[in-house]
């Protein structure tokens, strides 16, 4: 019966939306718990406290829900139509990370969980329905390992989850259930000899294949980390205002990218002028940003970063954006004005 249910399930999954769908079992990943532990030990998570706190749930998922038999992943394509990579180049644009050019993720992915998962309950006899939980990125389960055990792709060097049908432009999404559904065999490293996405991170901040050092991650950096950036990295964030895409961009598995088939991920934002972006207050901001992942950092991080953008930019031209931000009322802000007048405008 399990086996049936399973390719009706496949087939509701791509038919929602979903680029592919795996099954595995929650004690299948056995390291997971011992390499966060590490991670965190040698604080690699910066500032992301709340890595640290639940540790016993996100390293095994039998002891986030007990009564869970299986999970279901499943990769959500938000794939580009073009490289982001030469946005790089222009640099008085703010470069906003493909992931957060539409809508927040968050919302499209967890409503097409529910969907599925409800579709699934249905299934199941009404006088002992199957239970659920879904869970996309928030909640203390490591989907990258738990996608690879479930053979939905494997985890890159660069750390993310990529696949030979879909290269690694996807986000993940979980269901436990409490039903026992057939689990599919894990994927393998197809990274072999490249190093691509080592090489090209503008951070170094790869200690070592497989593994990521967040507190040089530029996605770490312009998204999580508050308060001021170490100085010594803000000249490597060129012009990046939210989240890094370059390790992913280079990969050379992203010509088997399937298109992302939700609208809601078309670019919307683009590369906007850091002239136009210095100047929102917080109420700008919030419309500008209103349904979209960026709203969560709040406008003082976000014309933080904008400024590290406008410090390293070049442009004298943009002084004047960066001198009318000296007195903000946030330190933070007013800071990174100084840094960026200060490289616009070298002392004599
Ligand atoms: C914390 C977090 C971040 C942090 C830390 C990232 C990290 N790599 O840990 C920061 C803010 C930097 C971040 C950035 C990004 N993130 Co993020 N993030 C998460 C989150 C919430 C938890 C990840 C986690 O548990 N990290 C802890 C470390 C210890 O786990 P890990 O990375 O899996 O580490 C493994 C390896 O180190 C490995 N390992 C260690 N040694 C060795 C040795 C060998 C030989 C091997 C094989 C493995 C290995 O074992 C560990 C456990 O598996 C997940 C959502 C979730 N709940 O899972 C999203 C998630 C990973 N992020 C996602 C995305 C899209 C991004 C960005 C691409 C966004 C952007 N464009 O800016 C970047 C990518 C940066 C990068 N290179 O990783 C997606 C990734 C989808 C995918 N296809 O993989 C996720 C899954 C969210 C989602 N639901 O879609 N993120
Ligand atoms: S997202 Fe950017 S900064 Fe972070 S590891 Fe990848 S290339 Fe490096
Ligand atoms: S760029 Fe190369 S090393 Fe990095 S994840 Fe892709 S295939 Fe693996």
């Amino acid at each position: 019966m399990t086996d049936t249910l399973k390719s009706r399930l496949h087939a509701q999954a791509l038919a929602e939306g979903f680029s592919a769908m795996r099954i595995t079992t929650p004690d299948a990943i056995p390291q997971a718990a011992e390499r966060l532990a590490d991670f965190v030990a040698q604080g690699r998570h910066g500032q992301m406290a709340w890595m640290a706190e639940r540790m016993g749930w996100r390293g095994n998922p039998s002891a986030l829900w007990p009564q869970a038999r299986s999970v279901i992943m499943l990769a959500e394509s938000y794939a580009p139509d073009e490289n982001p990579l030469p946005l790089l180049q222009q640099c008085d644009r703010g470069v906003i990370s493909v992931y957060a050019q539409g809508r927040d993720y968050h919302d499209l992915v967890k409503r097409r969980l529910k969907r599925l998962g409800r579709w699934l309950i249905d299934q199941t006899p009404k006088t002992d329905p199957a239970e659920i939980k879904v869970f996309v990125d928030t909640a203390p389960v490591m989907e990258k390992p738990l996608a690879q055990a479930a053979g939905l792709g494997w985890q890159g060097k660069h750390t993310n989850l990529l696949s030979r049908d879909l290269g690694n432009w996807f986000f993940l999404g979980a269901i436990f259930t409490t039903l026992d559904l057939p689990p599919d065999a894990p994927e393998v490293s197809h990274c072999g000899s490249c190093t691509a996405c080592l090489d090209i991170c503008p951070t170094a901040a790869f200690p070592a294949p497989y593994q990521l050092d967040a507190r040089r991650c530029i996605s770490y950096l312009t998204i999580e980390h508050h308060g001021p950036v170490d100085p010594e990295l803000r000249p490597l964030m060129g012009n990046r205002i939210y989240g890094c895409d370059d390790c992913l961009a280079i990969c050379p598995w992203n010509k088997f990218a399937q298109a992302a088939r939700d609208i809601g991920y078309a670019p919307k934002h683009g590369a906007p002028p850091l002239a136009e972006l210095a100047a929102l207050d917080d109420t700008a901001f919030r419309t500008r940003f209103a349904g979209s992942p960026i709203k969560r950092i709040g406008r003082n991080r976000f014309v933080r970063n904008v400024l590290y953008a406008i410090g390293n930019s070049g442009d004298p031209g943009l002084a004047p954006h960066a001198a009318a931000l000296l007195t903000d009322p946030d330190d933070t802000v007013a800071e990174a004005a100084a840094w960026a007048l200060g490289r616009l405008q070298p002392a004599p």
